[in-house]
């Protein structure tokens, strides 16, 4: 979208939930700067309301803040020119059978804005837990119009909707939740003007639903041929194969190209679907008006540890990579290898872990004349599937949450440098035979999670990372993995929130400068923009999402967790309950047990300024 594209240059207003289409998230704002950000203060507050996880931040389009909250998905548009005073409030009425298929907490990565366009007014866009995707007028809040993109409403498929839409073109992206309950994953385009569909491409299935031409989409260079997702699969078992799409994209104008990735194959349970299992776990490009795929690349095929690859992608261009200048791809993918791409013809160029205690494999192999060319070369040790159905493999490193989930890296184009909020967690897994049906969970594994052993005992890192290299720069250490997504800015500050509560800004060697604790726990994004000659630094706190699941489902009170801490240390023999404690929200309340000593459910936008 020409219009939006445009309006995202201008750092005064914060147009997309990811800053630009590039995913950048940088800001050319530097009123506040390395020397002076000691002294911010909080200037506003607003309380949304709701509890749970608040993932996602703030749009500020011309003195106007709109932002939504996790279930039940109310959005809220606020007078910036009013001291904060409600210019209209969304309510959507949803089943709430939603809630307990969310995998990962109820939330919600935010709204996206469309410029008015003709007779069309400017559109608030919010894809709802329900698989709801409705366009509100940015003026009024009135619905314009409203689709369901899922199968049903009610949750008995399985379906749910956490992302945020990207609005392109004439059109606006969706993808679909789902993937620990079989779903098979798609994107699909709607037109702005009325919510009428452009387009839809699944993951997996025959090549006419999947979009790919078997002699013009290439991988790794090569055409895939015909039928590549289903020549992978065992049966027909792709059509409950998961791949979903839950992540960001990001839109090349230029290219014409969109980019994202796609979630774990469905089960967890790897000895059940033999194969490549195409294409979940794969960066698509696609041609923003066909839908078709032009290339694509598969990070983990048959996925062993459930590193969904929906991770953001950050396209950039003064990388030089081998000393030349490329059009990159850079992408932080939860199997804990950062990838760098050349995003015109998906040609692999740098691939490395970025966290050093990466073990479930080796390396990617990067020799174009291997026949393991592009794939990770996966150390025996770690592999769920050799070790087998009802066996416990222990100590892979990352574990299933990745080393980043959804958490959203910054790039500097002042330094040339990406500043990545990670984990710093390890896993036991425990595949088992499940089987399939609609709308029930069809996970496939027992994990539990724990810090990195024989590290600095946190369970997070906040790093800079050089991708034109593939080395780490610097590395923060944190307590918690860092599930807040980072904002980079020309005032040579770093920004991100913690699950304990602070928001805190680094310089550009990682020294902490500030730190603020807020009401609740952060896993929102923060982001800035200037109103009136000032600038403003505004986060989400709300403890939750796949980490602080623990607390946000109220699956661990605060005695549950000293309980469990206590048998974790060995003060005393653990029991069946603590066992049940360590496993449950899919291994992370375990792993998380400790937050309960730091924060609790909230709902709270703070607003920073000098
Ligand atoms: N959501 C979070 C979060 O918001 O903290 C973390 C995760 C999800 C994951 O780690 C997932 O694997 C995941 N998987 C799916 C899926 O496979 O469909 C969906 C979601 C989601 O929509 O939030 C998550």
């Amino acid at each position: 979208n020409e219009a939006l594209h445009e309006m995202s240059k201008n750092p005064k207003n914060w147009v997309m939930p990811t800053g630009d289409y590039a995913n950048t998230r940088y800001s050319p704002l530097d009123q506040i700067n390395k020397d002076n950000v000691k002294d911010l203060r909080v200037a506003w507050t607003f309380s949304t309301g709701v509890l749970r996880g608040h993932e996602g931040g703030p749009l500020v389009i011309d003195g106007v803040m709109y932002f939504n909250t996790p279930f039940p998905n109310i959005v809220y548009a606020l007078d910036l020119n009013n001291d904060g005073r409600i210019l209209w409030k969304y309510e959507p009425k949803q089943d709430p059978n939603v809630i307990p298929i969310m995998c990962c907490d109820t939330v919600n990565r935010g709204v996206a804005y469309a410029p008015a366009e003709g007779d069309r007014p400017a559109l608030i866009l919010q894809y709802q837990a329900d698989t709801t995707l409705v366009a509100l007028d940015a003026k009024t809040g009135e619905v314009v119009w409203s689709v369901v993109n899922g199968r049903e409403k009610d949750g008995s498929f399985g379906e749910s909707g956490t992302s945020a839409p990207m609005v392109f073109k004439d059109k606006v992206l969706v993808g679909i939740s789902g993937g620990e309950f079989g779903v098979r994953g798609h994107v699909t385009a709607y037109n702005l003007k009325d919510g009428s569909l452009a387009w839809r491409a699944y993951s997996t299935g025959p090549d006419d639903e999947v979009l790919m031409d078997p002699e013009q989409t290439t991988h790794l260079g090569k055409p895939v041929g015909p039928n590549s997702s289903l020549e992978s699969w065992e049966g027909d078992q792709w059509q409950t194969g998961g791949g979903t799409t839950w992540g960001w994209y990001a839109f090349d104008p230029e290219l014409n190209l969109i980019y994202y990735g796609t979630g774990n194959p469905s089960t967890w349970n790897p000895v059940q679907r033999p194969g490549d299992n195409k294409w979940s776990m794969t960066i698509f490009a696609r041609d923003a008006d066909t839908g078709m795929a032009k290339w694509v690349y598969q990070m983990t095929p048959h996925d062993e540890w459930d590193y969904d690859g929906v991770n953001e992608t950050i396209l950039v261009d003064d990388l030089e990579i081998n000393g030349q200048p490329r059009k990159a791809l850079v992408h932080f993918d939860r199997n804990g290898f950062a990838y760098t791409l050349d995003r015109e013809t998906g040609e692999l160029l740098v691939a490395e872990k970025y966290d050093p205690v990466v073990n479930w494999a080796s390396h990617v192999e990067m020799d174009p004349n291997s026949d393991q060319y592009g794939r990770p070369q996966v150390v025996a040790q770690y592999s769920t599937h050799q070790n087998g159905e009802d066996t416990n493999t222990t100590g892979i490193c990352p574990a299933a949450l990745g080393t980043k989930d959804q958490q959203p890296a910054a790039y500097s184009p002042k330094t040339k440098l990406f500043y990545v909020p990670t984990n710093h967690v390890c896993m036991d897994y425990e595949p088992y035979r499940v089987s399939y049906t609609a709308g029930q969970p069809y996970v496939g594994a027992t994990v539990s999670m724990y810090p990195a052993p024989g590290s600095h005992g946190g369970m997070g890192n906040f790093i800079a990372y050089d991708a034109a290299t593939g080395k780490i720069v610097w590395s923060k250490p944190e307590q918690f993995s860092v599930w807040s997504g980072a904002l980079a800015t020309a005032g040579d500050v770093v920004f991100y929130g913690t699950l304990e509560g602070y928001l805190k800004a680094v310089d550009l060697d990682g020294n902490e400068l500030f730190k603020f604790k807020t009401p609740s726990g952060i896993i929102g994004n923060v982001n800035t923009y200037e109103h009136n000659g000032k600038q403003y630094i505004a986060v989400l706190s709300g403890v939750g999402g796949w980490a602080g699941i623990g607390l946000a489902g109220g699956l661990l009170q605060q005695e549950g967790a000293e309980a469990w801490q206590q048998a974790v240390a060995g003060e005393r023999a653990p029991t069946d309950a603590d066992t049940a404690i360590g496993t449950a929200g899919l291994g992370a309340v375990g792993g998380y047990a400790a937050l309960a000593d730091y924060t609790t459910l909230g709902g709270q936008l703070t607003v920073f300024a000098l």
